[in-house]
Order: structure tokens, then C-alpha cells, then sequence
């Protein structure tokens, strides 16, 4: 296999088990170089702490692509999340279109919403510039609140396969090649995700056991891993059956630790698993 090289661009949340700061682990422990690109730092991440700091390094952006660009540098894969300004988005559109190799794989998650709400810094004027970004996207993953924020549908929490099939569409129409809709659940015991491929206009899905508890973070790890599964070979149906699994054993290992702290899963004690199932790939 090729040594593949990778770039994600993400905020650096120094507390808060997300983004970056789960990212990086993740994709090396599926045996990549990852290289990154710091959308903002903050003292931690913005869902349910308070006074948190918030560095934009939106400016720092072009001159840091341009000395890519003099060095020669390019990426087997790009993958974008939580974003630090509207004005970001523009130069990481331009970083996704100009940085790849000719294989590039373009990953991106619009991390700007869950459970019905916005994230606290961002606004729909934010909203409509991400969906700018979504139609560059060879593999677009949103949660259900980002798809129906992107495509106006009514969000619901009750659902069923045709709402999801109807949501999978409308957001493909953005332009993306392929969309995986996570956190979807159509039984009270599982949970999983549902795709849908533009090109051939098949969907597909993959659920595994529900565990009652909802953790911040999860969906970072999930679009990792997806990621981190593909560029070690695995088909997207094989990478998605993986970051289902592995986003769950996150979760079991948390649950299970009477001291966790309340703001992230300990993915850490879960990577031995993405070393086993990714051996032999
Ligand atoms: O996990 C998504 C995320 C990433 N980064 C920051 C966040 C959040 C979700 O709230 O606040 C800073």
C-alpha cells in the first residue's frame, strides 16, 4: 500500500475529545500521515461548557497554502469540519479544489449543528456558505439537523426509511457524490447511518446495537474513521460498517468508566479494535 498522505482541516478544541484533537489519533492509528489545518483554537469545544476562547485562523489560511503550493504538496485525501468563519469557508473550497492528487478523496462534515440546533457561533448566512462547500464534496457527511438546516426539511426526532430517503436526495442535489446521513435510527435498539450514492442512486445502510446515552464528539469519530477505513482500502459500505462499530465501541468503553468526564468518549481505549479490523485490510 502507498504511504497516503492526508489533510484535515478542523478547530483545535484543546479540551473536549473532538475535531482535531480526535482526528489526528485516528488517522494514524488507521496508518496514515495526517497533516493539518487548524480552522480556529479554542480553550475547549462550544457544546455545554461556557466562557470558552475562540482564536479564528481564517486569515493564516492563504499564506499557509501557498507555502504547500511552493513545496509542491498535495493530498491523497482532504477532509473538512467545524469551520471557524464564513469567510474560512471560501479558502477551504479553493484548498479542496486546487490541494488533492488526481485521486483525491474529498471528505466533508458540516459540523455546524446536532439535535435540532446550530452550534452557538454560527448562523444561517454560515449555513448557506457550507452548502457552497458540500457541493465540492465526493463524500458529504452531515447529522440529520445539518442535512435538514442545508435542504430546509422539517427537523424531526420520529422518523421514517422514506423521511431519510427523501433527506439523503435533497442534500445530494447540494452537488455531493455520495451522502452519509449519521445518527440515523429507525428502531428503539439501533442506530447507524444511512447513504445514498448519486451516480448509481443507491442507498444503503448499516445499524448496530443503540446505547441509550448520546455523547459529544461521536460524530468527529465517525467521519474519521470512515475516512481512515477507505484510504486503507476498505470499500465506503466496509468503511461505514466499521465507523458504526467503532463509534459504538467508543461509547462502551465510556459507559463503562464510572469517572468519565462528561464533555467526550474515551475513544483512546477503543483504538486497539481499529487495529484489529483494519489489520489485514
Ligand atoms: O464535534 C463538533 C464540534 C467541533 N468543534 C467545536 C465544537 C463542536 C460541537 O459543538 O463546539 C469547537
Amino acid at each position: 500500500m502507498a504511504y497516503k498522505k492526508i489533510l484535515t482541516i478542523q478547530d483545535i478544541s484543546c479540551v473536549g475529545q473532538c475535531s482535531l484533537t480526535v482526528a489526528l489519533p485516528i488517522l494514524s492509528a488507521c496508518g496514515l500521515e495526517t497533516c493539518i489545518l487548524p480552522s480556529a483554537v479554542l480553550s475547549t469545544h462550544t457544546a455545554g461548557f461556557s466562557g470558552f476562547t475562540f482564536r479564528d485562523l481564517t486569515d493564516d489560511m492563504p499564506a499557509i497554502q501557498a507555502h504547500w503550493q511552493k513545496e509542491g504538496i498535495k493530498f491523497s485525501a482532504i477532509y473538512t469540519g467545524y469551520l471557524g468563519s464564513l469567510k474560512q469557508i471560501g479558502y477551504v473550497k479553493n484548498i479542496l479544489e486546487t490541494m488533492g492528487t488526481e485521486d483525491c478523496i474529498r471528505v466533508v462534515a458540516p459540523a455546524m449543528a446536532d439535535n435540532g440546533q446550530l452550534y452557538s457561533i454560527f448562523d444561517m448566512e454560515y449555513v448557506e456558505g457550507m452548502k457552497d462547500l458540500c457541493g465540492v464534496a465526493d463524500i458529504l457527511v452531515p447529522n440529520i439537523t445539518e442535512a435538514c438546516l442545508m435542504t430546509g426539511r422539517e427537523y424531526r426526532t420520529a422518523y421514517d426509511e422514506d423521511y431519510i430517503r427523501d433527506l439523503l436526495q435533497a442534500v445530494a442535489a447540494l452537488g455531493a457524490k455520495k451522502v452519509v446521513l449519521t445518527g440515523v435510527s429507525f428502531t428503539p435498539d439501533t442506530l447507524g447511518c444511512m447513504a445514498y450514492d448519486s451516480e448509481t442512486g443507491e442507498f444503503f445502510s448499516y445499524f448496530n446495537h443503540r446505547d441509550g446515552a448520546s455523547y459529544h464528539g461521536t460524530g468527529d469519530i465517525f467521519a474519521a474513521t470512515t475516512l481512515g477505513g477507505m484510504m486503507r482500502g476498505l470499500s465506503l459500505y466496509e468503511a461505514l460498517t466499521l465507523a458504526v462499530d467503532f463509534t459504538l465501541e467508543t461509547i462502551l468503553v465510556t459507559r463503562s468508566d464510572p469517572d468519565a468526564a462528561w464533555y467526550g468518549v474515551e475513544f483512546e481505549r477503543a483504538l486497539p479494535m481499529l487495529y484489529r479490523r483494519l489489520g489485514d485490510a
